[in-house]
């Protein structure tokens, strides 16, 4: 209890013990505790009868491993402060987090102890633990790379914090209601998280609009300050990041929003009771809801007023803490801080540091603007021009006055020295200038953060070469060290050990456990990838992981899905440019050669297309309907039933991957080339042994030189001939002169997927067929459908299939995003791992 007096300092020990295990209390004890006593949840009848006492069973068994890793977090928070080395903060307005309790078992070797406690109850840990709702603070590959980066972070016991938002709402839930889309708002919060710790003493408060004025500070010289603003507290919720069984448990710190009184005092009194809460209720918008849209700017004003309230709390506890320790000389602040964009979502973090440092702290702007460009490093995550974000000056002149005034002046500055590169240049100065001038300006944000920045990067080779020579290429020319790549990882320890413990086991026994810490050994799988009961072994356990998919299936779509099929999947957002259209153009392929009877040397497929898309990005939607449409005609035609099924699979999420990755077989990763930055999901798949079909796009490229060309299904064109190509493309003629593509398309235009709603599917055939089709389908659709029949052949010679699923997985050491963290700790970030505790 809190509510005695301290003790006098004297007799206070100067290094608090914290004991290990909190009184003693064994697993199945604590667990009984917090039902009953910290719950208040009295039936505890064995074993649980609902499913509201399966979630209270959840909850008392979460607290009681939170209670094992508490003392271990506060240790390594202290380690991380009690050192002068330098910081990292991972500024990122999504983490894709997914499950906590299971990963907490898992990294704090927990599985026996827990396991056993849930036996007691009758319940199988699997059983439990999928009570859980997943933390969905993130919309795809960005936001689940910051989840992995994080993992990383902890196991390589970096000194990393990771600052983002605390949503009440995250990515929306999907349903599927007569084949179509409907969203529903995720309210994971609703029992609590028992993952949070509030941290009340260390609130923030975040300035809007208002405006500027000038006076004269102590010394006399003239500063800016901001008046008449309307302010918004935040207050911060660490979450626990524990490392792998390394007694490091790092922090990520998210934000939420809160009024700065309960109540407008005044309005209270004169009545308006309901006028005042409103207020609350307006400052607490803020961190209401996650924004669900992947790859995608949107321009609306309370995106912008969340990115400023992210960038502005955690540069404001950064400085906190320093001014803490060093006073107000910051002469040292940028070789001892660095902080890691992640896309420009946080790109105001440059001119909100330049605002700190000199309007709050009296610093001059060179000396200022020497500790930003020495502590900001921007990752970009997209080439898709829809994507990259501009912010109307309009608006940011309203919201952020300040910062306005501040970005024209480092444009200004900048654009000098563009004129020094480029003397008299205009059209560079234009071309390159932070503010695109028009009747309605806007700020590129991805200039003003290659600008504030001391390195910038991509996700994976072909997308840093393609920064480096098409979008950012002026910048490349002006500052060619600035730029590198870093290609994209995944966590081993989630996406393999955890999601899949039969070929966990598997690897233990053959190259011992050292994999999930060093992926390079995993390379030690490749002599047995010709061991015939290796082999076999390796088959039964992907047969294994097919029937739990297909129960998965079962429950979720009523859809058979036959374990002896070759299970064919593409899960990721649904997009114009990942091109689901291509797969289902070669799924109604497939459908025409078994109307046809032509169904010599077809495999047996199940075929799995899952992913969310965007709620305004209409034709997504109808990708999803065509999809569901499909898949009906298809399931319900007794022709198919030996050779074909289809299915949509609603609601995909990080916990549905770990129940889709390890059963998947084939690994559908089929952008048009030179769009997809680099891709994450395809490295899932490699490491759980599926082979990938793919363009040579992003990471694939990386993925295909590591398998090895001949374990690899390539097709399509290269990013160079889809930009020849798009010069003078005819799909029309494609088509025509192609007879099953001629017959596959008259099937879909003829109205067998939509027989009560002719004309449904214009939209999707009428591009498809354009000669400014962006995504170049139908260029790539032939060689699709070959490449697609050579995975058919391959799967039916089951020991080279083995073989190759088995240097798949050999060949993805590359992956793990333990290599991505140690070459930015290297080559950006310049920090090490953290000392033992003093
Ligand atoms: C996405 C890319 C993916 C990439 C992830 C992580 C955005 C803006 N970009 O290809 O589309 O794998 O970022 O880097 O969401």
């Amino acid at each position: 209890s809190n509510t005695h007096p301290a003790p006098s300092s004297s007799k206070v020990p100067s290094t608090t013990k914290i004991p290990s295990t909190l009184g003693e209390l064994d697993l199945p004890t604590d667990v009984r505790r917090h039902l009953t006593v910290t719950l208040g949840h009295f039936d505890d009848r064995q074993p649980p009868s609902s499913e509201s006492d399966k979630r209270y069973l959840y909850r008392a068994l979460a607290i009681s491993v939170r209670d094992r890793l508490v003392p271990e977090w506060q240790q390594t928070w202290r380690r991380m402060w009690q050192s002068d080395d330098r910081k990292v903060y991972y500024l990122s307005l999504e983490f894709l987090i997914g499950r906590s309790l299971t990963n907490a078992i898992q990294n704090l070797d927990l599985d026996d102890e827990t396991r056993s406690a849930m036996h007691a109850y009758g319940m199988e840990l699997e059983e439990v633990a999928d009570r859980e709702l997943d933390a969905g603070l993130g919309n795809g590959g960005l936001g689940r790379l910051a989840a992995c980066f994080l993992d990383s972070c902890a196991n390589l016991q970096l000194p990393v914090v990771g600052y983002g938002i605390r949503y009440e709402y995250g990515m929306f839930h999907q349903h599927i209601k007569d084949g179509r889309q409907v969203e529903d708002p995720d309210h994971w919060l609703r029992d609590g998280n028992p993952w949070e710790i509030v941290r009340a003493e260390s609130t923030r408060r975040i300035r809007f609009y208002g405006r500027t004025e000038q006076h004269p500070d102590e010394q006399g010289r003239m500063k800016t300050r901001l008046v008449d603003t309307s302010d918004v507290l935040a207050v911060p919720f660490d979450m626990p990041i524990p490392g792998y069984r390394n007694k490091t448990i790092n922090t990520l710190r998210l934000w939420k929003a809160s009024t700065t009184d309960v109540f407008d005092l005044a309005e209270f009194n004169a009545g308006s009771y309901t006028e005042a809460v409103a207020t609350k209720n307006n400052a607490e918008q803020i961190s209401m809801v996650l924004y669900p849209n992947d790859a995608s700017e949107n321009g609306k004003e309370l995106r912008l007023k969340q990115q400023y309230f992210l960038v502005s709390a955690s540069l404001q506890d950064v400085i906190d803490r320093w001014v803490k320790k060093h006073g107000d000389d910051f002469s040292e602040f940028g070789q001892k801080n660095c902080f890691q964009l992640n896309d420009t979502h946080p790109a105001c973090a440059v001119p909100e540091l330049m605002r700190l440092l000199l309007d709050e702290h009296g610093m001059e702007w060179d000396d200022a603007w020497e500790v930003v460009t020495r502590c900001m490093a921007y990752t970009n995550h997209t080439l898709l021009p829809e994507a990259l974000e501009r912010w109307s000056v309009g608006l940011f002149s309203r919201l952020l006055p300040r910062l306005l005034e501040i970005i024209y002046e480092i444009n200004a500055r900048f654009l000098k020295l563009v004129d020094q590169q480029w003397p008299g240049d205009v059209g560079m100065r234009r071309e390159m200038s932070l503010i695109e001038e028009s009747d309605n300006p806007h700020i590129r944000m991805a200039y003003l953060a290659i600008v504030g920045s001391f390195s910038v990067n991509g996700v994976a080779g072909l997308h840093t070469q393609l920064l480096e020579s098409g979008l950012f290429k002026n910048f490349a020319e002006l500052w060619p060290r600035k730029f590198n790549n870093k290609t994209n990882g995944v966590t081993q320890r989630r996406w393999l050990a955890h999601c899949n413990p039969g070929l966990r086991e598997l690897l233990n026994e053959t190259i011992g456990d050292g994999w999930q810490t060093d992926l390079t050994k995993i390379d030690q799988l490749a002599p047995h990838a010709t061991d015939p009961a290796f082999r076999e072994r390796w088959q039964s356990i992907k047969l294994e992981n097919k029937q739990r998919l297909a129960d998965l299936v079962k429950e979720t779509t009523d859809v058979d899905f036959d374990t002896s099929f070759l299970f064919d999947v593409q899960v990721k957002r649904i997009h114009e440019y990942k091109r689901q259209l291509l797969n289902v153009l070669h799924i109604i392929h497939l459908y025409d050669r078994i109307q046809r009877g032509e169904t010599a040397g077809m495999v047996p497929r199940c075929v799995l297309i899952g992913g969310k898309a965007a709620p305004g990005y209409h034709v997504a939607k109808l990708i999803v309907k065509l999809i569901n449409d499909v898949a009906k005609v298809v399931n319900a035609d007794a022709k198919c039933r030996d050779l074909l099924r289809v299915v949509f699979f609603p609601n995909y999420r990080v916990s549905s991957m770990e129940v889709i990755c390890p059963a998947t077989e084939l690994s559908e990763q089929i952008s048009t080339a030179g769009k997809e930055a680099s891709g994450t999901g395809n490295m899932k798949f490699m490491m759980n042994g599926a082979l990938t079909i793919g363009t040579l796009d992003g990471a694939n490229i990386e993925i295909r030189e590591n398998a090895g060309d001949e374990n690899f299904f390539l097709f399509g064109l290269d990013a160079a001939e889809v930009v020849e190509t798009k010069k003078e493309y005819r799909p029309n003629d494609i088509i025509a002169a192609d007879p099953d593509i001629a017959r596959l398309m008259n099937i879909l235009e003829s109205g067998t997927f939509n027989p009560d709603n002719p004309g449904l599917y214009d939209l999707l055939t009428g591009g498809l067929r354009s000669p400014h089709d962006p995504w170049v389908t139908i260029a790539d659709l032939r060689s699709y459908i070959d490449a697609q029949a050579e995975v058919g052949k391959a799967y039916q010679d089951t020991d080279k299939w083995n073989e190759m699923s088995i240097l798949n997985a050999a060949g993805s050491g590359w992956f793990s995003s333990d290599r991505t963290i140690s070459q930015y700790a290297q080559d950006i970030w310049d920090v090490r791992a953290l000392p033992p505790l003093k």
